[in-house]
């Protein structure tokens, strides 16, 4: 364990996040925050410092609690085996329907995501209504940051574009490039604060990682595109300078979000505000009677556009959910609903 004799508690547990909410599920061993992984080895920050630990036996066989970038952990006395993962107070996580391992958690305990999108070319309203469901699933407090402003002369009008397809979330610009909005991300992420990017590769996150610490980690080009290439390939948290915790993570394509009822009803608030009107509560404002969604569309009180948005996001939650089924039964079939669970396999992997 590394230990720096000049500053004797150089990580204070609860400027990393600490709180009474883990601090009740535990009564012995040392805490600490799991900053990264790799195959199975895990850095992990205690009040003395970094510690590379790995996990215990029998959380090797319970592949639920197998720890994420973000989860408090507890050591056992030698300090380098992880011997319980506490509840988690938060996560942002996506579905692997088709993997052993059903969730793939990508952030652990984390107060705010960072929804992130570039602006110098056209908004994409499309992955920005995705995005903003996945981080209302994980539970935390969405921010959508509009990166590159500097790239962009009409600043002003994709602000509000963005402002009206997540009604109530706090939209703010940045550029890495001209520092425009940076000061601002910084009064966010004081003490106790965690913050995951969520967003497409290439969209600027580990650029504000960089504006924020003027550090120098691996950025990317963009192709013509527009999609970068993954420079960032592992998850990791970092310890910023203004007291809080950012965690960088790859880029996340279209496909890969994945939407939960939850999210969809904060995400689109507006509609769901409006279905409490609906004749029937499983209305799916499409042609059923009594809807009032539909007949706010028809009033010009929400927009078509939006309508169709909700409805879209909808159809492919429920086709999710349908091939989750479907995988779930045929793996019955086969008979491997009995077996034991098996080893996880790593999740630290893109
Ligand atoms: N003009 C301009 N370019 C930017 C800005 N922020 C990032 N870029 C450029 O956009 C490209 C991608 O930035 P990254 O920070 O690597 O993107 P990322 O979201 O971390 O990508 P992944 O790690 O692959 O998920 C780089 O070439 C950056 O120089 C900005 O504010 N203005
Ligand atoms: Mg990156
Ligand atoms: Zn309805």
């Amino acid at each position: 364990m590394s230990f720096d004799p000049v500053n004797p508690a150089p990580f204070q547990l609860e400027k990393l996040g600490w709180s009474k909410f883990f601090q009740n599920q535990i009564t012995t061993g040392t805490p600490g925050r799991v900053a990264s992984a790799n195959h199975g080895r895990f850095l992990v920050w205690t009040e003395t410092g970094e510690t590379d630990a790995s996990v215990s036996g029998s959380l090797r066989r319970n592949s639920t609690l197998w720890p994420a970038v973000g989860d408090w952990v507890v050591l056992r006395d030698d300090g380098e085996v992880i011997a319980t993962v506490l509840t988690r107070k938060t996560k942002l996580s996506r579905k692997q329907p088709e993997r052993e391992i059903r969730e793939q958690v990508l952030a652990a305990n984390i107060d705010v995501v960072l929804v992130v999108l570039p602006i110098d070319r056209e908004l994409n309203v499309l992955m920005l209504e995705r995005l903003a469901v996945m981080a209302f699933d994980s539970g935390a407090t969405p921010i959508v940051v509009l990166t590159k402003s500097d790239g962009s002369h009409v600043v002003d009008s994709v602000v509000h574009e963005a402002q009206e397809t997540v009604p109530g979330v706090a939209v703010m610009t940045t550029s890495s490039q001209s520092g425009h909005g940076i000061e601002e991300l910084r009064s966010i992420l004081h003490p106790g604060v965690t913050a995951v990017m969520l967003g497409a590769s290439g969209a600027g996150k580990t650029s504000l990682l960089n504006a924020l610490e003027g550090s120098n980690e691996l950025t990317v080009e963009v192709s013509r595109g527009g999609e970068g290439r993954h420079a960032t390939t592992t998850r990791r948290l970092y310890r910023l300078t203004s007291g809080g915790v950012l965690l960088d993570i790859p880029g996340i394509r279209l496909l890969d979000l994945t939407i939960g009822q939850q999210g969809l009803d904060d995400a689109f608030a507006d509609v769901t505000q409006l279905a409490m009107s609906c004749r029937f509560t499983d209305c799916a404002h499409s042609g059923d009677e009594g809807c009032a969604v539909e007949a706010a569309v028809a009033s010009a009180r929400l927009s078509a556009r939006r309508l169709e948005s909700w409805r879209t996001i909808r159809d492919e939650m429920i086709q999710q959910e349908l091939s989750r089924e479907q995988e779930v039964s045929s793996r019955k079939k086969k008979g491997r609903g009995s077996k034991p669970k098996p080893a996880p396999s790593f999740d630290d992997e893109l």
